[in-house]
């Protein structure tokens, strides 16, 4: 703010039907989607952190589209999901998923997204018959390196450009001041002007992604920017949701990929298009060699795959066990499937490898050209990351929500409105909705679809309703700029205006917080182990961390921005410490071990774990909820 007026910003009102928070897959689904059931009485806003043509996990694109059924049937869908995250999901909203994903792809590609077909199908569009390459079961491949702003393309058309506030982060959810848990509104910054945004609405979705950069990351220095999930998700949704009263689920869980080691380059079209083998250093197939180790943790779907966390498992002993590195064999894998090919078409191959990353993940590319290593010739060091909370990938932590009606689901599982959390007006979609998972890019966006559907029938059922806020809108928004009055109040008390006794840097505070998570809650450095007492011991330093960040500092808008974004980090962090410290057993071994109770406990502890943070009182509440299959599973048939 070069004219000197930084630090008093314009509080900018708002009012509209229905507020999306998020502009990534599911938002723009939700956008889409609603805007389709909407006539002119229903008014929608979408508010992005970033630019929607590049915000959020699709930013660099992707080359695979990891949900589409096509030939499988529903069901085998919901049991491959329950299987790979170890039994517990709700098979109600997996279904749901899983019988719509295909009309989204189908729309996909209506928009311009370019689908790998087989040679006999070329040029025809699925919905036409066409027949996608298959990586896998449940993957088909695409040319995706524009995937975002095509489907972007689709939500800001719908909604129209007036409608569409990018570049506005939300910090916090208004709750109505009339009708208890009843959501008002949202109120956030823009993080390229002094303004304050109070939106008021009828419903809102929070759809901001999952969380990354809460757990220190493998790389260092210069490569802290880069890892797996993107930086910018930074568990704004489950903070949000949390702080709003709304009840989370299962965020004991996380995802600990196995990624091509410093690029982070994803495995998915290696192990599955490419039909490559990853080995111990000796040249020995751990999955195969550690068969046993595996068993003992059956009985999931046996039927289906091995789950995600359990490749890890036996990845981690190998490691453990001085046996690494862990080489994802390239070579091998390019030899075997250019044998039958010409010259050309061998080239086009090794295009292929090369464009698999280029499509979504360049910085794995930029790896393998620095290092001079061709994957034709060279194995690459394979790696399993830093833990990240999400709930669309292969993880299924996120907020509790209300399912379809007509899937003879529990009572307890629908309370409404499809995809509404426990807060009234409340909805989420994507990494948002927890005890699912496996949903990937296609299937964000069609719950996205889902949830907008269901709120503009919300917001038509609560026609009457006036929002107005609990809180007081002055309060909030001195609380909001508290960082940069922190930072004008006492930059002048130094020699050197990053080291003050007075504030923190926000980017201090987020490696205090990633310390904290590593050693005590199951990070890398651990080799992902944890027990009560490292984790009560973490807590005590996490309260700590929490009362110090309001002592964060901003010196501009970025900063404010960083701030804002570790304070939803450290919520985030929180829950997923504590469902940690109440679910005693190892549900996820290769994702997180607790060294106290290290084997699988189904008698007490097949359910789902709740809890809900009092927005009143501030304190947690942790919940046993029961879990039921309302598709039938081969539970512990077969050995691997
Ligand atoms: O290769 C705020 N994903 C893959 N999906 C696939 O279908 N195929 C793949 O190939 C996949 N792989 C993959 C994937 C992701 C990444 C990063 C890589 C590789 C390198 C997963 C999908 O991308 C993922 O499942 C979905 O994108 C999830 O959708 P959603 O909508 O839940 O999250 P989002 O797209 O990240 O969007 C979040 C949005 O929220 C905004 N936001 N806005 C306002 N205020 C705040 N406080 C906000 N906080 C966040 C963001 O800007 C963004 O718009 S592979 O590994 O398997
Ligand atoms: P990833 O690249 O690891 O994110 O995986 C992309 C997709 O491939 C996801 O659907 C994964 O579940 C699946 N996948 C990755 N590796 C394997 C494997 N070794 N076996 C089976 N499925 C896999």
């Amino acid at each position: 703010m070069s004219d000197g007026s930084f630090g008093n910003p314009e509080i900018v009102e708002y009012k509209t039907d229905i507020l999306i928070v998020g502009g990534g897959m599911a938002a723009c689904g939700a956008a889409f989607e609603a805007k389709r059931w909407a006539g002119d009485d229903v008014k929608i806003t979408l508010v992005d952190k970033a630019a929607m043509d590049r915000s959020g996990a699709v930013a660099q694109g992707l080359s695979a589209i990891n949900t589409y059924l096509g030939e499988n049937t529903t069901e085998d869908y919901v049991r491959m999901v329950s299987a790979d995250l170890m039994g517990i999901t709700r098979d109600d909203l997996v279904y749901d998923v899983g019988r719509h994903v295909d009309g989204t792809v189908h729309l996909f590609e209506e928009w311009g997204l370019p689908i790998w077909k087989t040679k006999e199908t070329e040029g025809v569009p699925l919905k036409n018959g066409g027949k996608p390459v298959r990586s896998g079961r449940w993957q088909i491949m695409i040319n995706g390196e524009s995937y975002k702003p095509i489907v972007a393309e689709a939500a800001k058309k719908a909604l129209g450009i007036d409608n569409i506030f990018e570049r506005v982060f939300i910090v916090k959810l208004l709750l109505d001041a009339k009708e208890p848990n009843r959501v008002a509104g949202a109120v956030g910054f823009s993080v390229r002007e002094d303004k304050i945004y109070v939106f008021r609405a009828n419903a809102v979705i929070i759809a901001g992604g999952g969380a990354v950069n809460v757990f220190r990351p493998r790389s260092t220095g210069e490569g802290m920017g880069r890892t797996w999930y993107p930086v910018w998700n930074a568990g704004s949704t489950y903070a949000m949701a949390a702080e709003a009263g709304a009840e989370l689920t299962m965020m004991e869980n996380r995802f600990v990929p196995a990624r091509f080691k410093d690029g982070y380059g994803p495995v998915g079209a290696w192990f599955l298009l490419f039909k490559s083998k990853a080995t111990n250093g000796f040249g020995e197939d751990y999955v195969k060699k550690n068969a046993h180790m595996i068993a003992q943790f059956a009985p999931y779907d046996t039927a289906a795959v091995v789950p995600t966390c359990l490749r890890n498992h036996a990845m981690l002993h190998e490691m453990k066990e001085g046996r690494g590195p862990i080489l994802m064999d390239t070579p091998t894998a390019m030899k075997a499937l250019a044998a039958n090919m010409t010259p050309k078409e061998a080239k086009h191959l090794e295009a292929e490898a090369w464009e698999d990353f280029l499509d979504m993940c360049i910085g794995q590319a930029g790896v393998w050209a620095g290092m001079n290593i061709r994957p034709e010739e060279t194995a690459s060091e394979l790696m399993p990351t830093e833990p990240y909370l999400l709930g669309s990938h292969s993880g299924c932590c996120g907020i509790w929500v209300s399912g379809p009606e007509d899937l003879n689901s529990p009572a307890e599982w629908k309370w409404g409105y499809n995809r509404m959390t426990t807060v009234k007006g409340l909805f989420t979609a994507g990494d948002g909705v927890g005890a699912s998972g496996h949903k990937f890019s296609s299937g964000s966006h069609t719950e996205g679809r889902i949830a907008g559907k269901m709120m503009v029938k919300f917001v038509r059922d609560h026609k009457g309703f006036e929002p107005t806020f609990k809180d007081d809108i002055k309060a909030i928004s001195e609380e909001i700029y508290k960082p940069v009055r922190n930072y004008l109040e006492h930059k002048d008390k130094t020699t050197h205006e990053d080291i003050n006794p007075h504030y923190i840097m926000p980017r201090m505070l987020q490696m205090r917080l990633q310390k904290l998570m590593d050693e005590y809650v199951a990070g890398t450095s651990t080799y992902y182990q944890t027990n009560s007492k490292l984790l009560q011991m973490g807590l005590n330093y996490m309260t700590m961390l929490k009362e110090d960040s309001g002592k964060m500092r901003a010196k501009d808008l970025h900063e404010l921005l960083r701030a804002w974004e570790n304070y939803h980090r450290i919520i985030t962090a929180e829950a997923h410490l504590r469902h940690i410290l109440f679910r005693e057993e190892t549900r996820y071994p290769g994702f997180f071990y607790r060294s106290d109770f290290p084997k699988l406990d189904d008698a007490n502890w097949k359910c789902f774990v709740n809890s809900r943070l009092d927005p009143d009182t501030k304190e947690w509440t942790m919940m046993k909820k029961k879990h039921v299959d309302l598709v039938p599973k081969n539970y512990g048939a077969a050995k691997h």
